[in-house]
């Protein structure tokens, strides 16, 4: 199919006053009929986008129904060529199917219950409709049902046995309309709002899953105080209601007043979540309760400006995660998440801008360019204009948007305008692709006292896009005297130019440069330091940021100095001594300094420094230094596994947290060099999930995990959420030469419902992120990927196209690799009646 380009917007010829829903639930013949009254505002047809899975039963204007020869139906669009009022109502009657609705998308059933998901492009089928996110209009809902909960946008009206009616009166693109109606039970609470209007609140779930809900909901509550302190963002409606359901695409969904969820981000208890399971529950709560605001009461004229709601709810939720919990921890865990999804995404070719051009298919361009570079360009816009500049704009952004279908344009319009700054050339961060490299040189001059900083910035080519103007980055930068003390506070300098220089004077020695100090712009910075440059940074960057990616950047000059034979430097294994002897460091920065750089990590660096990078050898190389960091400070390892035990009850805190992320980052080193005894041990003693599966990884990956394996699936069995962990936990884990055979097997497993989204994630994520493991050099693990991406693929388009993402890295490996994944792209691509989602991805990877 032809791709859809920004510059080929129209506005819609209609506006629609009101829109009344009345949808009769059945689970394989649901009534739906749709009342729209409509104005026209431009010229054109009225054509309406409908889904080839609903029936169309009935067409009326004001009533009189249409014959057949009003009306064309082809693809996806419906046409109706009668001569039409001014204003007139139309009516439509369809019958759809939920049961036989294996996508996820539209009106599906999860596990009894009728949910539904309409963003991007899922409303269309469940009614026919402009279904596009500028056409935005007040909802009436009536639903009728037997099931006891029935739900849908906005407030309750009326509630009667058999039915209920909701009416949400604030205008709404179709993307954000839901209908929920099952047998669900309720944890509830209320809000005060900060104008004093109560709000009822209600996490919906299972029965007997309510004692999982609590978290969920105090997420919640601290989301909604936090956005009315720090953005001034009232809730707007007298219920919030948030439902979870096993059968979902992605974590969550932002639908006015009704907040849909995959229950692996509600459901948490200690015996069943870990504690990243807790903080994603607190993010994605938030992260969709924020949307109310940004993306819902001001939404996206086009999909093209997805980034406009998502880069920004993204950046609120990472605002908000910094203060609940510790701020430089948060900034450490989101850049890693960052390199690791958006370079490599930027790198390869799926590389796109964060505002895109074109597409294909919409939902494969929710990616980690629009949320979590988007999220990025915002704080790198924070960053020039000052906190105060960015609460000006932003109350601006509101106080002037509100009630529209917004562009990035309008955007960037309330940031010049409330702070008297040209963004014109910023502007380019949301329209060209491509990670800058920035290189930076040092020039000291001695007799007068004066350092140079010298800058060159470079983006390499992208698909489609090849010539990139210089960039405006933000660089922040700090000065540090040998004896460690800091001689100059963090400066942020401007660079607009692809060549520029900053000097510094007044210098009585030569100082260390702290550079890209909390990791101030998105780009890759290439400067020479010493190992021994690095170590002092290291010890005493005041930056948490930069002495943490100091730390990094040794543990990867380490690395890759193995990978060409080396040994590991005295400097390294001396910093890590450091580490595990400080008593007074965040546990939770220590553990992330112990981490080692991941293997996708080492690809990358390896294929930038124009090497192939060999799985293999990196691999083994990461084994190697584990062992020789456990062997060299075995004592000290010991040690912080006693000390790291917190007192008390479990709490899914970020100081608790901190102390068993830092004892699993030891147990991961020392089970290297003890055949998994403590391991074994630990996991024998668990009395939270956090230890128990971080037990189960270490023992997996030392080859150690038979009986611990079989252990965890007869303990939870029948909790779906932790058998999915089940599947992850082998897959991602199983040395490199078992994982593809492992993965086989466990595809055979009576317990690998593969139609269920999550736990197709599991094994097939779990697997794609097992580097070696999945980069056999036999071609296994791209062809087992292949089979199951065609073979979900006919259920759910959705879920094939996110997956096939493993595929991007291909072309940096050696021939034999490149070969297996091209034979397996190929075939792929081959196959008929492939979905557009997968076509797309499969097409531009395989480019
Ligand atoms: N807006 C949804 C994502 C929809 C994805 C559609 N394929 C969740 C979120 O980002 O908050
Ligand atoms: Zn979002």
């Amino acid at each position: 199919p032809a791709p859809q380009r920004l510059e080929d917007y129209r506005p819609y010829p209609f506006a629609i006053k009101e829109v009344r829903l009345d949808v009769t639930l059945d689970p394989q013949a649901s009534r739906v009929r749709a009342d729209l009254d409509l104005t026209r505002q431009h010229d054109g047809d009225l054509v309406l986008d409908i889904g080839k899975a609903v029936t169309l039963d009935r067409l009326a204007v004001d009533g009189s129904d249409l014959d057949a020869a009003d009306w064309t139906r082809k693809g996806e669009t419906l046409t109706i060529h009668r001569a039409l009022p001014q204003s007139f109502t139309l009516s439509s009657e369809v019958t759809i199917d939920p049961a036989a609705n294996t996508t996820c998308e539209g009106l599906y059933l999860s596990g009894g219950i009728f949910c539904t998901q309409c963003e991007a492009e899922g409303f269309r089928h469940i009614t026919p409709y402009p279904d596009r996110p500028d056409v935005m209009a007040p909802f009436k809902v009536t639903i009728h049902s037997d099931l006891p909960v029935l739900l849908s946008n906005g407030n309750p009206v009326a509630q009667a046995p058999g039915r209920a009616e909701w009416s949400d009166p604030w205008p709404k693109p179709p993307y954000l309309f839901a209908l929920v109606a099952g047998d669900l039970r309720a944890i509830s609470d209320t809000f005060t709002t900060m104008s004093g209007r109560e709000v009822d609140l209600n996490v919906w779930v299972r029965p007997g899953d309510e004692d999982r809900a609590g978290y969920a909901m105090d997420s919640l509550i601290r989301a909604m105080r936090w956005d009315e302190r720090v953005y001034g963002r009232e809730y707007d409606l007298d219920v919030f209601n948030i439902v979870a359901v096993d059968d979902f695409n992605m974590g969550a969904m932002e639908n006015k007043g009704l907040n849909i969820f995959n229950s692996k981000l509600v459901l948490a208890s200690p015996e069943t979540a870990t504690d990243g399971d807790y903080e994603r529950i607190e993010s994605v709560i938030a992260h969709e309760y924020f949307h109310n605001w940004t993306g819902n009461r001001i939404t996206c004229r086009d999909w093209f400006q997805l980034c406009l709601k998502e880069g920004l709810t993204v950046f609120r939720d990472q605002q908000f995660t910094s203060d609940m919990r510790s701020a430089a921890v948060k900034r450490i865990d989101d850049v890693v998440t960052l390199r690791a999804r958006q370079f490599r995404e930027d790198q390869g070719p799926l590389a796109h801008p964060v505002r895109p051009d074109s597409y294909v298919e919409i939902n494969n361009f929710y990616t980690a360019t629009v949320y979590e570079k988007g999220a990025e360009v915002i704080g790198m816009l924070k960053r020039l204009v000052g906190d105060e500049g960015y609460a000006k704009a932003l109350d601006l952004y509101f106080e002037r948007h509100d009630g529209d279908a917004a562009t990035i344009e309008d955007w960037l319009k309330v940031f010049e305008d409330a702070t008297g700054r040209d963004l014109a050339q910023f502007k380019r961060w949301y329209t060209d692709a491509g990670t800058p490299i920035v290189t930076m040189k040092e020039d000291w001059d001695a007799e007068h006292g004066v350092l140079t900083l010298s800058f060159s910035q470079q983006t390499p080519s992208t698909p489609g896009q090849t010539d990139k103007p210089p960039r405006v980055i933000p660089m922040a930068v700090g000065l540090i005297s040998p004896n460690g003390d800091e001689v100059l506070p963090t400066q942020m300098l401007e660079i607009d130019q692809a060549e520029q220089s900053f000097r510094f004077d007044g210098l009585a020695t030569r100082p260390m440069v702290s550079a890209l100090r909390d990791f101030s712009a998105p780009v890759v910075l290439r400067r020479e330091l010493t190992d021994a440059d690095r170590a002092f940074l290291f010890a005493h960057d005041r930056d948490p940021f930069a002495r943490w990616e100091a730390g990094r950047d040794l543990a990867r000059a380490t690395l890759l100095a193995m990978l060409d034979g080396g040994a590991p430097g005295p400097e390294y294994l001396a910093a890590i001594g450091r580490v595990l002897a400080d008593r007074d460091a965040d546990p939770a920065f220590l553990a992330l300094c112990l981490r080692l750089p991941s293997a996708e990590e080492l690809a990358q660096a390896r294929s930038e420094a124009g090497h192939t990078p060999d799985p293999d050898a990196i691999h083994a190389v990461r084994e190697e230094l584990a062992s020789v960091i456990a062997r060299t400070h075995q004592a000290e390892l010991d040690r912080v596994l006693t000390d790291t035990v917190p007192a008390g009850d479990y709490s899914p805190d970020a100081g608790q947290a901190g102390l068993r992320a830092l004892r699993l980052a030891a147990l991961g080193l020392v089970t290297r060099i003890d055949g998994g005894a403590r391991a074994q041990a630990i996991y024998d003693g668990a009395t939270n999930m956090t230890e128990r599966a971080g037990a189960l990884a270490a023992l997996i990956a030392a080859g150690a995990g038979q009986d611990a394996v079989a252990d965890f699936h007869d303990r939870f069995k029948d909790v779906r959420l932790v058998v999915d962990m089940w599947f992850m936990l082998q897959a991602a884990n199983a040395r490199p030469d078992r994982a593809v055979p492992l993965a086989r097997e466990l595809a055979a497993h009576p317990d690998f419902d593969w139609k269920n989204p999550n736990r197709f994630r599991a094994l097939i994520g779990g697997l794609s992120a097992n580097h070696a493991g999945f980069h056999a050099a036999d071609g296994s693990g791209y062809d087992f990927l292949a089979d199951w991406l065609l073979r979900v693929d006919a259920v759910n388009p959705q879920i094939a196209a996110r997956m096939s993402g493993a595929f991007e890295t291909w072309a940096r490996y050696d021939e034999t690799r490149k070969a297996h994944a091209k034979a397996a792209l190929d075939r792929i691509l081959a196959t008929p009646d492939l979905s557009r989602n997968l076509a797309e991805m499969a097409g531009r990877i395989r480019g």
